[in-house]
């Protein structure tokens, strides 16, 4: 095992050689140098020949450049103190665009403004340059970059381990209102942020079979005899806390071809099998799944499963530990959180490691594995629980399959012995499934084996005890946590909301951006009629700034002064973006009938975003659908200036930040019991948008929190889906029984959004009609009414403002430094560097 030699070979005798590295001068002129140099010397031109791209490329060096010192002495603080690391194991992390946050982390923005100015540049457009990093699907991803932002904020070490896919989540764009999907080539530009360190690669190996030994003390023991392997090379990231000196690592592995494997192939002279056996390896981390809340059975996506986990277990251990290291003591180095199940595999490669690299009885083994993991489980739809067959997991990693079967065997001793004779509940907790096919449960064996198992918003977290693992939680009550999830003010208020971020300043002062519940001081605000007047300027500001950004990229008019209902999310059926887009045709036939004067309706834009993972057909008939209900409505003149659909293509963390800011109402409509949490809920409070939404994942902590007054509840809770579900759902009934919803879904079945083709919307309107799994039409009525009230209350925009600046007030508590500070306390046990 692999300590490699670090550092030099002989004692430095150069006083530089042994000094901290140094940082840029933190002014307009040494910022101007710096910049200079790195345009010159890295990208190799001069001002006058160079292009946006280089500028920009320059313009990252060095910001990063100022990080350097900080991040260098950062890893050498933590290995002095061999302080307690965080290992977030994830294989998502939806960072959005570098630069601007790491000019925030460095307080660099004003003197980056000015330096390029004094060069002719407009930091604006340079930052326009960048193209996100786009490692992740949606909230679960985007989760991990928050959580590390506030993790570095707070002092706390922590690697942030994952996968660097070559292609991150899809360009969304639209062909005759249907999605059609490009690759996402991020990298093709240039990559200022990040280290690869090929030198440090590991190598993981997968397939063969395993074999019994005696070794030299005469105990038998297993060996693992793979059959390919490929290298892991580590790239690293800066994670810079907010003005606090701290910079994390975030370390992503790419997939290479082994020398070995290719060299053999080549000089057996076939180049062509030896290019495939490259494209083979490299196919590991070539592109991100872009399945949300649903896994994708498919063999390449537990190779990354694996590959990255094996990579980040390995370089802990050899690279991150003193040698000679008492692993024994792994726990009191590192913990793992592991998000969702998709790292769950590392439970069994640490087992192995211990076991038969390392030496360890099984007993040995399981103590040590069994404190240095917890489980963040993020869904409660049963189809995104992932389960991989034996047959699979047996082929891929044989020796991992044989772990499993003993960590189960083990498992339901102890099941047994706390229940004799319950063969039953044994055959309902059994980490190995027998239906359809024999498989692993991910999920259970990450509740056996994590110290604790959290749910991420109070209501998901007891549904998470109740309904999806009641057996564990009878089993270990204790176990089980919750830890409310949140968003990082740095990136969604500072940098998304700079004019509000100002405002608030001049309100409370300064501080609140790392203790955010400092927020709460504004509530006396709202009834100040000079930071009323102020609060909506700001937000008429960022609508206009929004308007500026849709013309410039999407060719959208946005009207002045409506109000602008936004849903942004994954489109998902459970999420029921067809609920939004019933209000909407609602509206839009009411009118076109003379059920309703045009002059009735509150001026309103509804903006939708969502990317359909390419496989979900009905995801992506949805799209389809609310496309050409946009075209319609945007072009009837019946509804001129009242009604408009806007739904700009491409959907992420960039347009996010521009158009959260901007928002008057907020969409959270999702059926209650299915989604886990939302964070997109949060960040739009945050921002003093109101809320209209089911009592579903974190939206209720929202309520409680905000007011009833200042939150548009609508729909059935929980308890009234499951009974309702429990007596015989029939989205039929709805139909038959209210006119206006009848009148909307016949509008949508005569062809009228489909050029006369009847047919075309079939897909949707009769999985609604016959199936509607998740219960729109049950909730149709409420929704809006519930949106009539929406309206009475805009109309009077005194007292809205008032609900927005409370919501901007009571929100504090979305912190993801509040997250971590919970997990800190409930799962971690540990606490910030000093
Ligand atoms: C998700 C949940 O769907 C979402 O509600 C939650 O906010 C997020 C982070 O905890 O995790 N689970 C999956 S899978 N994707 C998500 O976004």
């Amino acid at each position: 095992s692999g300590h490699r030699t670090l550092g030099p070979t002989s004692t430095p005798t150069h006083p530089l050689a042994t000094a901290p590295v140094g940082m840029p001068a933190h002014s307009v002129d040494g910022f101007v140098r710096e910049f200079l140099h790195e345009l010159n010397t890295n990208q190799g031109v001069a001002l006058s020949r160079s292009s946006a791209n280089d500028q920009y490329l320059a313009l990252a060096s060095t910001v990063r450049n100022y990080l350097m010192a900080r991040w260098l002495e950062t890893s050498r603080r933590t290995r002095e103190a061999k302080a307690k690391t965080i290992g977030y194991l994830s294989a998502e992390y939806l960072l959005g665009r570098q630069l601007g946050n790491a000019l925030l982390a460095t307080d660099l923005n004003e003197i980056a403004e000015k330096g390029l100015a004094l060069c002719g540049l407009d930091l604006v457009t340079l930052r326009n340059q960048e193209v996100e990093p786009g490692l992740g699907n949606g909230g679960l991803g985007r989760l991990a970059a928050c959580f590390i932002d506030s993790l570095a904020t707070m002092d706390v070490p922590c690697i942030g381990y994952g996968i660097r896919y070559e292609y991150g989540i899809f360009r969304q764009t639209f062909v005759d209102g249907r999605q059609v999907e490009e690759t996402d080539t991020w990298l093709a530009l240039g990559s200022p942020w990040e280290f690869p360190h090929p030198e440090a690669s590991v190598q993981v190996d997968f397939g063969g079979h395993t074999e019994r030994y005696v070794d030299a003390d005469g105990e038998e023991r297993t060996r693992w005899v793979p059959s390919w392997n490929v290298l892991g090379v580590p790239y690293n990231y800066m994670v810079p806390g907010y003005l606090n000196g701290r910079v994390n690592t975030l370390r992503l592995w790419s997939a290479q071809a082994t020398k070995a494997f290719d060299l053999q192939i080549f000089n057996a002279g076939d180049y062509a099998q030896a290019v495939r056996a490259q494209t083979f390896a490299e196919n590991i981390s070539k592109v991100l799944y872009p399945e949300d809340s649903t896994p994708q059975g498919k063999e390449l996506r537990l190779q990354q499963q694996y590959f990255f986990v094996a990579c980040s277990l390995r370089d802990f251990i050899d690279n991150e530990l003193e040698e000679g290291f008492d692993l024994h003591n792994l726990a009191d180095r590192i913990t793992y959180q592991l998000n969702d199940t998709h790292p769950v595999i590392a439970v069994p490669e640490l087992m192995r490691l211990l076991i038969d690299v390392r030496g360890f009885s099984w007993d040995e083994a399981w103590e040590v594995t069994s404190k240095c993991f917890n489980y963040t489980c993020h869904t409660l739809l049963p189809e995104a629980l992932e389960v991989w067959s034996t047959e699979l997991l047996g082929r891929l990693l044989p020796r991992h399959l044989e772990i499993v079967y003993r960590i189960n065997d083990q498992f339901l001793a102890e099941v047994d012995k706390t229940f004799p004779g319950d063969g039953l509940r044994t055959r309902r907790m059994s980490i190995i499934s027998e239906y359809p096919e024999r498989g692993v449960r991910m999920a259970y064996l990450a509740t056996v084996a994590a110290g604790k198992v959290n749910g991420v918003a109070a209501l998901h977290s007891q549904l998470l005890r109740d309904k999806v693992l009641p057996d564990f939680s009878e089993l270990w009550p204790d176990k089980f946590t919750n830890v409310t999830n949140g968003v990082t003010p740095r990136r969604f208020v500072k940098l998304a909301n700079p004019k509000l971020s100002d405002l608030i300043t001049d309100a409370i002062g300064p501080g609140w951006l790392t203790n955010l519940e400092r927020l709460k001081e504004l509530e006396p605000y709202a009834d100040d009629p000079e930071f009323k007047a102020s609060f909506a300027a700001v937000k008429a500001s960022n609508k206009q700034r929004l308007t500026a950004l849709l013309k410039t990229r999407d060719d959208i008019d946005l009207p002045d002064g409506h109000l602008l209902d936004v849903m942004v999310k994954r489109l998902h059926e459970y999420k029921r973006q067809s609920l939004k887009l019933l209000h909407i045709v609602s509206l839009y036939e009411q009118v076109l009938s003379g059920k309703l004067p045009a002059s009735a309706l509150t001026p309103r834009t509804v903006v939708f975003g969502a990317k359909a993972a390419p496989g979900y057909r009905m995801a992506k008939d949805t799209i389809h659908l609310i496309n050409k209900v946009a075209m319609k409505v945007n072009s009837a003149p019946e509804v001129e200036g009242r009604l408009k659909v806007a739904f700009p293509a491409n959907y992420n963390v960039t347009l996010a930040e521009k158009l959260i800011p901007a928002a008057d109402l907020s969409e959270q409509i999702s059926l209650a019991g299915m989604e886990a949490s939302g964070t997109g809920n949060m960040k739009f409070a945050l921002n003093g948008a109101l809320t209209i939404g089911t009592d579903d994942g974190a939206n209720v902590e929202i309520r409680q929190l905000v007011g009833d007054k200042h939150f548009f509840l609508f729909g059935m809770d929980e308890p009234a889906v499951t009974e309702l579900g429990a007596k015989g759902y029939h989205p039929g009934a709805y139909y038959e029984s209210n006119p206006q919803l009848r009148a909307t879904l016949d509008l949508i079945l005569s062809g009228h959004f489909s050029d006369g083709d009847p047919h075309a919307f079939d897909s949707v309107v009769f999985n609604l009609l016959h199936q509607d799994r998740f219960m729109a039409l049950a909730d149709f009525q409420s929704y809006v009414d519930t949106q009539a009230l929406v309206e009475q209350r805009y109309a009077d925009q005194d007292a809205w403002t008032r609900s927005a600046i409370l919501n901007v007030a009571r929100t504090g508590y979305f912190s993801s430094d509040r997250s971590m500070r919970d997990y800190l306390q409930r799962i971690w046990h540990t606490s910030p560097m000093l």
